[in-house]
């Protein structure tokens, strides 16, 4: 396992603008989503304040015909991949699952609550992506807790088996729900577990956004290269409750949460910009761009309608089947009758 550090890196004037433009916007998500929440205009949200760096990175790695599976908690790997985030944020507003992008075209598989589930699908796609001559890679995004689920193992071990190239990002942010990293991962480092199964793994300072890039940067182009799996495991900290309905006080004293969260990645991130050239007047005129930018995309998202229900059909397959046109009408037939 190779530990990325940051010194060994630089980023470039206008790299260090555009991930900190976008670190300073997903925080804004971050902030703002909670706030909607509780004031009634979405009915859930997962945060990820604290792993926007973690996040934009990875993202502002990738290659243009790469592909991301995300989980229930990738928002700022949307927002550095240009999906539009009102038609993300339909999932968390109730009117759609999965999000209402393009996949192909955003490069942003549909996310899902299905802890490890996104992991196969990436080992799958990259297979095919390989055997049809592409120099794709997909990027399997995974937790910590999702780690010791059996179908990571499968995942990596069949990634390994079969040269799927796959680069697996674990975002280590020190829990799932209530149980610590220490209670989820034996050994402590999930990067560790990659030498076992036959291929080579990244570690790097999630807060950190100079690591986070490099790291990407490395590994994806080790996958692209070899067409093997990489593992990134990126160290950082969920500064917020799991999802707006979890409580931390229930199982981590605000004192642990100090502690543990006392780096936060947006002023490492606005560090790293000035030292790579970036004014103050530049960087106070992101910070007014991402207030604007979250108000724009608050009042986009609430004023988004309801999806017509019988499109729950619509996108099964490219051409629905006879069975499911049948159910689609006896759907319709029913709901009108209500
Ligand atoms: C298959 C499955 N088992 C359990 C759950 C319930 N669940 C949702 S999130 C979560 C914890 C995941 O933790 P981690 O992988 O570290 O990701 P994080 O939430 O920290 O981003 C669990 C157990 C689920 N959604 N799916
Ligand atoms: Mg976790």
């Amino acid at each position: 396992m190779t530990v990325v550090t940051p010194d060994t890196v630089s980023l470039s004037a206008q790299e260090a603008e555009e991930a900190l433009g976008l670190i300073l916007k997903a925080r804004a998500l971050e902030t703002g989503a909670i706030r909607w929440q509780r004031q009634g205009l979405i009915p859930g949200y997962a945060p990820a304040l604290g792993q926007e760096a973690a996040q934009v990175g990875i993202a502002l790695a990738m290659g243009p015909h790469d592909r991301a599976f995300p989980t229930y908690r990738e928002a700022g790997v949307a927002l550095a991949l240009g999906v539009d985030m009102a038609a993300y944020m339909a999932t968390h507003q109730g009117i759609w699952h999965g999000g209402l992008y393009n996949p192909a075209q955003t490069r942003l598989a549909p996310f899902q609550a299905v802890v490890g589930g996104s992991v196969l699908h990436a080992v799958g796609w990259a297979l095919g992506q390989s055997m049809s001559g592409a120099d794709s890679v997909a990027v399997a995004f995974l937790g910590d807790g999702a780690s010791s689920q059996g179908d990571v193992h499968e995942a990596m071990n069949f990634a390994g088996v079969m040269n799927a190239p796959v680069v697996f990002y674990v975002q280590n942010n020190g829990w799932a729900i209530s149980t610590p990293t220490a209670k989820q991962v034996a050994g402590g480092s999930v990067a560790e577990r990659a030498q076992g199964y036959g291929f080579s793994a990244y570690r790097a300072d999630g807060n950190d956004i100079e690591a986070v890039l490099t790291a990407s940067r490395l590994a994806l182009e080790e996958a692209r290269g070899t067409r093997r799996p990489v593992v990134v495991e990126v160290m950082t900290y969920r500064r917020g409750p799991h999802s707006t309905s979890d409580d931390p006080g229930r199982y981590r004293s605000l004192q642990q949460e100090y502690e543990q969260g006392a780096v936060d990645p947006v002023d490492v991130a606005t560090e790293r910009a000035r030292a790579a050239g970036v004014s103050a007047e530049q960087i106070e005129k992101l910070t007014s761009d991402a207030e604007a930018w979250i108000e724009d995309l608050r009042v986009r998202t609430t004023s988004a309608g309801h999806r017509p229900g019988d499109e729950l059909f619509d996108f099964v397959f490219q051409t629905p089947t006879e069975s499911l046109k049948a159910q689609q009408a006896s759907w319709r037939e029913e709901t009108e009758r209500d």
